[in-house]
């Protein structure tokens, strides 16, 4: 057999030779607090539902408020998707469409909405950014402008987890997970109520409910009742890595995302998982 020189230059690496999937080995290596890549960033989570769908009674007013704010925030501005996502759910549960067919089809409709608040703050410098943008490209954006708008619902599309027939991980559980991933300096989600209340305020016990001013994932994940945001968004609050708290907030009321972005405490603050 032919001689050969061995030029290849081994790189050594702790992870190579072991299995992934046995954590007390990775810990060492992949235990790390990752960097955040957009400390400066505030993400603005706007309900679709809450906002969008009111029309230009509630638009307009956030509008002017977020408006006001560009000059001491760089956002990124996210949107749900709101009642046309709840009648697609439904046509398309009737039809049996399986729930990674609904999680793309509801997601445009977060889209749209976005697509609508950007026009809007057009004339700002804002923009719609599609989903790869922000994936890749969300600096060069927000160094062009004070901030982008763009669709809160993740891309999971056929890759949305099938234990329930609607997709668990919608708008407000996309927005956190950007903004978590990005290491933000903080997530508000603007609701059409002050924030967490141990009921729904809407429903039918409403008249006992009471605001929240502070709990914390883990407590909310004890409960069963109805929550303003998704579900699943506490188990991903528990895995947090950067975002300690979430503030919850009603956009409806002018001013409190101002005050909110602020720091100050007008609605909800939710503490998650995430550890200083
Ligand atoms: O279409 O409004 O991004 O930003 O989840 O995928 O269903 O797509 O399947 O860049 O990639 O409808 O076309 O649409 O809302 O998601 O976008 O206008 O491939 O800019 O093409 O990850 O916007 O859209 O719906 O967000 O949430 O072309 Mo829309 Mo959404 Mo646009 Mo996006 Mo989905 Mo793309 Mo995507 Mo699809
Ligand atoms: P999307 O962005 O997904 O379209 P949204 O965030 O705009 O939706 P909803 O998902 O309807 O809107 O959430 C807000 C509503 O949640 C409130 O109007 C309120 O009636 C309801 N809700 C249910 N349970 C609670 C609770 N425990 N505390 C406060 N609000 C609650």
């Amino acid at each position: 057999m032919a001689e050969t020189t061995n030029t290849i230059k081994h790189v050594a690496s702790p992870l190579a030779r072991q299995t992934l999937l046995d954590s007390s080995l990775t810990r060492p290596v992949a235990g790390v607090r990752p960097i955040r890549l957009l400390p400066w960033l505030q993400v603005v989570k706007i309900g679709g539902r809450a906002i969008m769908d009111r029309g230009a009674q509630a638009i307009v007013p956030i509008v002017e408020e977020i408006r006001k704010l560009l000059p001491e925030h760089r956002l990124l501005i996210l949107t749900g998707a709101g009642i046309r996502a709840r009648h697609l759910y439904s046509v398309a549960l009737d039809l049996g469409l399986p729930v990674g067919s609904l999680a793309p089809l509801a997601a445009s409709e977060a889209g749209q909405n976005g697509h609508i608040l950007a026009s809007l703050l057009a004339p700002e410098g804002v923009s719609y950014v599609e989903h790869p943008t922000i994936a890749n490209q969300l600096a060069i954006h927000l160094a062009a402008a004070r901030a982008v708008v763009g669709s809160a619902f993740p891309p999971y599309h056929h890759h949305e987890f099938p234990g329930a027939r609607i997709p668990p991980h919608r708008a407000d559980t996309g927005a956190f997970l950007v903004a978590d991933a990005l290491g933000a300096a903080g997530l508000t989600i603007v609701e059409d109520v002050d924030g967490v209340y141990t009921t729904d305020p809407n429903g039918p016990d409403g008249k006992q409910a009471k605001l929240l001013q502070e709990t914390s994932a883990a407590d909310l994940a004890k409960t069963t009742g109805t929550l303003p945001f998704d579900r699943a968004l506490l188990e991903v609050m528990a895995n947090a890595r950067h975002i300690e708290r979430v503030q919850v907030i009603n956009g409806l009321v002018p001013g409190r995302l101002t005050a909110a972005l602020r720091g100050e405490h007008v609605g909800t603050i939710v503490k998650t998982g995430a550890q200083r």
